[in-house]
């Protein structure tokens, strides 16, 4: 197409000063339709976050333009959880406009500091998956990997976490109420998602594989992105999230036409809920109808947008898997194997064989958990209502699959019925990771232990059946988040020791610091900069708690979801324990500590929530007692998230990750810990092990039970036994049993005490004592200070492997197969 006239360009934003200042005045006019004079302080942040938002625009047009011009193989990242964290300062960064902003704020009478008071956290997650999912697309993009991330848009994300009366008290997190300035809709992509209904043979499949469905609600889904831009490159990625609105199709006619207003308004909510709500579970299965809702309507919006991408610029089916590489992010997001399936089969008459063969290689299933009650699995009555077709393909696959394993393994009936999608104990259930496993190429776990765990236990039929499926991706942490933005005073000494930035995208340069371990000048720089960060900590926790803690103490912190596996309650016997001694012998010689935790439990989870009031009564308790206060302070930080994330991980000294050997598939607070030099305490568990292997046995606090010993010992448990021969591991149960943290009342936590003398589910009191002792080695090593700086050093030295930079390229020469894109400037 040729046109005489040439074609309109956009002006471009410039880099100085005084452009910034001009767009930002600009934009306070013309976008949020105010005056200097008159504008609040929201006015004033999103008035920063567009005009930084604009700088980010140009690359994001270029990035498209290079991806389509180059026409490239995509990774789609699918994903029912991202935490992304906050995006101003993350944007001011990756633009580098913070030194523009920042002089421009003070002179308009305000700060950056100020205006990130605005910057609300977008909390579409509930914990590691969610986070990995944001530090992946972070890697991606710094990378240059053509990648899209697919999500739901929740209208609300995870609860926010107050305490009323130490019990934890859920409030909605309304994220979007005043507005999102980091966010583009696109309402011209929406796509169409059926659900219910019936499905009908055609009539020219003679195979008998391909039928029609109707289904009886129609639901649209309308996209908006977040721009996810790369450190140092000019590539900006997106993020595309989906909303459910209520179709035309569904109410215009049906039911207004007919006068049932009532009824035609209801259908409009049911269709609005489908995003309503993340639900908030970590590492449990919630399996409610609404949540299958959410998981099918996330896959079929992206596939289409997948597949809509994929046709403006190749033709066919063909090329698909070489165009389009699908990563399932835990089983959340499998029922879009069966979605393609439908697509090819019933939509595009594609053969059985071929669809199935394009769809097996385009999927990629990571599971993250080991878990037998994470392991989604949903009822068969459940989807034949909601998804009719999906179930029946769901039977044809099983089918077909369960004739690849009869021949493999000709007689054994026994071997069918472990493999096969649908388990047949009790009532018929789909298997998500069992049809997650046969549709995809790659399967990986999250860390070394984990993924041999997986293929020994949870999936070792199908370890048995395709060993050259399995692989392992060892999880990482983006150093521009969780260094570079969480500890501005450290990244400031590893760049003038290390001569450079290039660590920020380049982790294993961090090696250069264990060259400065033995520096005395050096340890006294690491420790300020750890102890200016325990005083910003301090602040936090004294405004939100009122604990006054010490910043030359030991700051020993716990951060991640309640969940018994994690083992908060064996941390808390630990407390107990030094509350007891200090209270028996108040000159007793401890290290002083501040113990501090943060995390939610799901709103469900009963246990979790009393053991959190536990917790703030035991904190209560401490902090009060004259004596026991003067050594030991105890806080649990309410509403832990990833914005709190980054004042905490900066202070911490000694890291928590006691989980119970082979529970925890990987961990990733441990390596962000670890990376701003705590030291860890831990058990041989998840990635645990990998960062021990890394920074040297004698930079690790280890104990307890290892993975094959805890499964051993949970044949023959008896928790009374620890009890009675534990004097002190006695007496810290029993503060709790009378009442102790109760003002006397001896039932409100019975049901914790009864759980540890009870089942003991998760070997608490088998390792409590090892625990102890561990703790002890603790205190010896914080005596000697310069010691301790040293492990510290040595710690962040040694984990640059822990990138996320590094887990990508993982992906990309084991499963993703993909090149970069460059984007030039
Ligand atoms: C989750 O956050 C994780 C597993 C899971 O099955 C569900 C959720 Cl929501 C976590 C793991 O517990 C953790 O060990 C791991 O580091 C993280 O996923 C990322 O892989």
């Amino acid at each position: 197409m040729t046109d005489a006239r040439p074609r309109p360009t956009m002006r471009s934003v410039g880099s100085t000063l005084e452009e910034f200042e001009r767009d930002l005045i600009s934009n306070l006019y013309y976008q949020r339709g105010t005056t200097l004079e008159s504008a609040s302080g929201s006015d004033g942040y999103h008035t920063l976050a567009l005009t930084v938002r604009d700088r980010l625009i140009e690359r994001y047009a270029r990035t498209a333009a290079a991806h389509y011009e180059a026409n490239p193989r995509f990774v789609y990242y699918l994903s029912a959880e991202y935490l992304l964290g906050r995006q101003l300062r993350q944007n001011l960064l990756y633009t580098d406009t913070e030194k523009l902003a920042r002089p421009i704020a003070a002179q308009l009478g305000t700060s950056i500091e100020e205006l990130e008071r605005y910057d609300v956290e977008p909390g579409l997650g509930n914990g590691g998956l969610g986070r990995l999912a944001a530090c992946l697309l972070d890697s991606m993009a710094t990378l240059d990997i053509p990648a899209v991330g697919y999500g739901i848009r929740y209208e609300f994300g995870i609860f926010k976490q107050g305490f009323r009366d130490g019990a934890q008290v859920e409030r909605p997190d309304d994220w979007t109420f005043y507005g999102n300035p980091w966010e583009f809709p696109a309402p011209d992509d929406r796509q169409k998602v059926g659900f219910y209904g019936a499905t009908a043979p055609v009539l020219d499949d003679p195979s008998g594989l391909r039928r029609q469905w109707s289904p009886g609600e129609i639901v649209r889904g309308e996209p908006s992105h977040m721009l996810v831009p790369g450190y140092g490159t000019q590539t900006v990625n997106i993020v595309r999230l989906w909303r459910a609105r209520a179709s035309r199709e569904s109410f215009d006619l049906s039911r207004f036409g007919a006068g049932q207003y009532k009824e035609a308004v209801e259908d409009i909510t049911r269709a609005e809920n489908i995003s309503k709500v993340l639900y908030p579970d970590d590492s449990t299965e919630q399996g409610r109808e609404l949540r299958l809702k959410q998981q099918y309507f996330l896959v079929a919006c992206s596939l289409r947008d997948i597949i809509r991408r994929y046709r403006l610029r190749n033709d066919g089916w063909d090329a698909f898997p070489a165009k389009v590489v699908v990563q399932l992010n835990d089983t959340h997001p499998v029922m879009a194997v069966v979605e393609l399936m439908r697509l090819l089969v019933d939509e595009y008459r594609v053969d059985w064989d071929r669809a199935w063969s394009i769809t097996r290689r385009t999927f990629n299933y990571t599971c993250h958990t080991l878990l037998p009650e994470a392991l989604e699995t949903w009822p068969v009555a459940l989807l034949e209502r909601l998804l009719p077709r999906h179930m029946e393909l769901i039977y044809s696959i099983n089918y077909f699959f369960l004739q690849e394993v009869e021949a493999t393994f000709p007689g054994d009936g026994d071997r069918v019925r472990r493999l096969s999608i649908i388990s047949e104990d009790g009532e018929r259930r789909v298997r998500m990771a069992h049809l997650a496993v046969v549709a995809s190429s790659a399967v990986n776990g999250v860390a070394e232990l984990h993924t041999r765990l997986l293929t020994e236990t949870t999936l070792r039929d199908f370890a048995e059946l395709w060993p050259q499926k399995f692989h392992n991706v060892t999880n990482g942490v983006t150093p521009r988040r969780f260094v570079r933005m969480a500890n501005p005073r450290l990244s400031e000494l590893i760049t003038t020791t290390t001569g450079s930035e290039r660590w920020i995208t380049d982790l294993d340069q961090l090696d250069a610091l264990a060259g400065k371990a033995d520096d005395q000048e050096f340890l006294d720089r690491w420790r300020a900069v750890k102890r200016a960060n325990k005083v910003d900590l301090a602040a936090l926790v004294e405004q939100s708690t009122g604990v006054v803690m010490d910043p030359d103490s030991l700051c020993d912190v716990m951060i991640k979801r309640f969940h018994e596996y994690k083992r908060q309650h064996l941390k808390l016997l630990h407390v107990i324990t030094l509350f007891n001694r200090l209270r028996e012998d108040p000159d007793l010689d401890v290290v002083p500590r501040t113990v501090l935790f943060g995390g939610k439990a799901a709103p469900g989870y009963h246990s979790m929530k009393l053991l959190i009031r536990l917790v703030n009564a035991v904190a209560e308790a401490v902090n009060t007692d004259p004596v026991v206060s003067r050594h030991l302070k105890v806080v649990l930080q309410p509403d832990y998230n990833v914005s709190r994330a980054l004042v905490v991980i900066p202070a911490a000294d000694l890291s928590e990750q006691i989980s119970l050997a082979g529970k925890e598939a990987s961990g990733t607070g441990n390596m962000k810990l670890a990376l701003n030099g705590a030291v860890t305490i831990g058990t041989l568990d998840g990635a645990n092990i990998e960062i021990r292997d890394r920074v040297g046995a004698e930079n690790f606090f280890l104990f307890g039970l290892d993975a094959q010993q805890a499964e051993e010992q949970r044949r023959h448990h008896n928790p009374r036994a620890y009890y009675e021969t534990d004097p002190d591991l006695r007496a810290a149960i029993d503060a709790i049993a009378n009442g102790v943290f109760a003002k006397g009342d001896r039932t409100l936590f019975a049901p914790v005490v009864d759980a540890m003398l009870g089942r003991d589910e998760y070997l608490a009191l088998a390792d409590y004592r090892a625990y102890m002792e561990c703790q002890e080695r603790v205190e010896r090593a914080w005596r000697d200070q310069d010691a301790w700086a040293r492990m510290s050093v040595l710690n962040a030295a040694r984990c640059g492997f822990f990138s996320s930079d590094r887990t990508v390229r993982d992906y990309c020469d084991l499963i993703w197969r993909v090149d970069p894109v460059r984007v030039t400037g």
